[in-house]
């Protein structure tokens, strides 16, 4: 009997431990913890031996494309002049975001041009 006392009274302390965790505030520095983080969307293309790739990137609306330069001279330049990056040598990155749907053909200003031709990408924006 009075093992079961001990027993029942061990169970009862573990229980009141595992509910305190349990409860524990999620609240920290008087700032909210977020549940759901807002995940941007973001897309890359690799520009390499005087091409993007992809070179044709499908993406949804509200999505980050980041272009990143792993060599030579190149820029990033909407056939449109929607979009236009400085020149990018070796490591540089340029971002552009795509709010609207459609499709946005680009090319880099020393080695392409427009309409695809030779270093050309093509961006096609639309919704899921
Ligand atoms: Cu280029």
């Amino acid at each position: 009997m009075r093992r079961l006392t001990m027993i029942s009274s061990i169970a009862i302390v573990l229980m009141a431990v595992a509910v305190s965790f349990a409860m524990r505030p999620t609240v920290k520095g008087g700032r909210p913890v977020a549940t759901t983080a807002s995940v941007a969307e973001k897309a890359t293309v690799k520009i390499s031996n005087f091409q993007f790739t992809p070179k044709v990137l499908t993406i949804t609306p509200g999505t980050t494309v980041e272009w990143v330069n792993d060599g030579g001279r190149h820029t990033v330049e909407a056939d449109d002049g929607s979009f236009k990056s400085d020149v990018l040598k070796q490591g540089d990155k340029f971002e552009h975001k795509f709010d609207k749907a459609g499709t946005f053909p680009y090319h880099c200003e020393f080695h392409g041009d427009k309409g695809g031709k030779d270093m050309a990408g093509k961006i096609i924006v639309r919704a899921r």
